[in-house]
């Protein structure tokens, strides 16, 4: 682990002095040390070593804040900055975030706690945090101007509230909103029940989506983009740079996902069904949860599922929306499906030697290719499984439930192993010509005509 554990030194000490600290005022003489990390493989969950117990949740290519007990207070330091993210090996993004990463690490307490975060700002400008989701006096609702002055660079502010219920949350500035969530600013924030029985499960796992326009051989987002994103991310991320979930079987499992980006994304995940138990709003009642298999995360909103991990197998969880499981998409992109290019080629080869004609059968062979590549940038269909290339990029990542994992055991375990007989395999036989039935023309009356068969040629037989 990567963190810097120095602010935990010394923390007992500073919690006999602040053992009195219920003021709700800051009785510490020191700000915590801000642990920061700058990998971006996912760290092992943060067990409670104190409190009530927890499961704690993972954080998909990220990881959990540390903080230090103050008497009744828990003691938290986010820093605002500048940080670097590989968005997937190939590529990296100049993103602002906090505590070395984007998103932020993600913060973990208890219903009930009080809670107190120091947020330093490193960054050119002003910023707040305002904690989505959360139920706190207005002062601590972080909207610049509106309830507090903006934390200008340089200065630290401080937040302070009781957790009044558990659930899901998330964190992202209220000051210069557009460009800052444009740059990667957001977190995660999960409270966990003070009852360690209630919505007890043995995997928890976190991921936000967020979205940047970043133009192949640079470096930082356009911050004045409104729709026309060409990185679409979870957790600053994209195929093939996504964790996957990796599960035992039998597992209780929940996945929460929240959505700062300016458009919806229905997150589908394969091999199961699976219950709605969460939102931003609390918890479902369990006679409300409903079935799903395709969750849509609406903009602004948080939404959990939950599911008995019955089923081994390697699962793809991905945004349904097809051009957000692709990288760097060039919005000009024309659709050549059917056009013969040998002319063009010719003509274009006398232009561009290596130029290569793509696109006329489908875009398939795009993920196969190893095509020269600007500087700093990832193709739009990329990634191989044990049968070949996948094709994708984006929002995409594959859910793997193995039998015998022990419990806390996140390693990717490879390929799934499939049984013998459960593969779609080639048929080898006769193939037997398709019988077309006749479209009835519109004047057609019932019963006047009969239909009839068209017999297949072989102009509109695909081989
Ligand atoms: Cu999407």
């Amino acid at each position: 682990m990567s963190l810097s554990r120095r602010d935990l030194v010394g923390a007992s000490s500073l919690a006999l002095l602040g053992a009195s600290a219920i003021s709700g005022r800051v009785q510490a003489q020191s700000i915590p040390e801000a642990p920061t990390t700058t990998s971006n493989t996912m760290q092992p969950p943060l067990y409670p070593t104190s409190g009530p117990d927890y499961q704690p949740v993972v954080t998909l290519n990220g990881w959990t804040l540390p903080w230090r007990q103050n008497g009744d207070w828990k003691e938290f330091h986010l820093v605002a900055e500048p940080v670097e993210r590989e968005m997937a090996p190939g590529m990296i993004a100049r993103l602002w975030g906090y505590n070395g990463q984007s998103p932020g690490p993600t913060i973990e307490a208890v219903e009930g706690d009080k809670v107190r975060i120091f947020v330093t700002n490193r960054l050119p400008e002003h910023t707040t945090i305002h904690w989505h989701g959360q139920l706190l006096p207005s002062g601590m609702d972080g909207v610049g101007g509106l309830n507090q002055p903006h934390i200008k660079p340089g200065q630290t502010y401080v937040y302070e509230y009781q957790l009044k219920k558990s659930g899901t949350f998330m964190y992202h500035p209220h000051a210069d909103e557009m460009v800052q969530m444009a740059m990667g600013m957001m977190g995660f924030f999960v409270v966990h029940p003070r009852d360690p029985t209630l919505h007890r499960v043995d995997r928890d796992f976190v991921f936000l989506l967020s979205s940047y326009d970043i133009e192949p051989g640079s470096y930082v987002p356009k911050v004045a983009e409104m729709l026309n994103f060409n990185m679409w991310t979870w957790n600053s991320r994209v195929f093939p740079g996504i964790d996957p979930l990796v599960i035992a079987k039998d597992d209780r499992v929940r996945v929460r996902v929240g959505n700062l980006t300016m458009t919806n994304h229905p997150i589908h995940m394969h091999g199961y069904d699976f219950e709605v138990t969460c939102t931003d709003g609390g918890w479902v009642r369990p006679e409300a949860r409903w079935p799903e298999v395709t969750i849509d995360i609406p903009v602004g909103a948080m939404r959990a599922y939950e599911f008995d991990a019955i089923y081994p197998g390697d699962w793809a969880i991905h945004c349904h929306k097809s051009h957000h499981t692709m990288n760097a998409m060039g919005h000009d992109l024309r659709t050549f499906i059917g056009v013969n290019k040998r002319d063009f080629t010719r003509k274009m080869k006398r232009l561009v030697s290596d130029y290569m004609p793509m696109g006329s059968a489908g875009m398939a062979d795009m993920g196969e290719m190893e095509m020269p590549l600007p500087e700093n940038t990832l193709p739009m269909m990329t990634g191989f499984g044990q049968f070949g290339p996948i094709e994708m990029g984006g929002m995409l990542s594959v859910v793997k439930v193995r039998e015998g994992l022990a419990s806390g055991d996140y390693k990717d375990p490879g390929w799934y192993q499939n049984p013998p007989g459960t593969v779609a395999w080639e048929w080898k036989g006769p193939k037997p010509e398709a019988i077309r039935a006749a479209t009835p023309t519109p004047s057609a009356k019932p019963g006047s005509t009969p239909a009839r068969v068209v017999k297949p040629s072989p102009h509109n037989s695909h081989k």
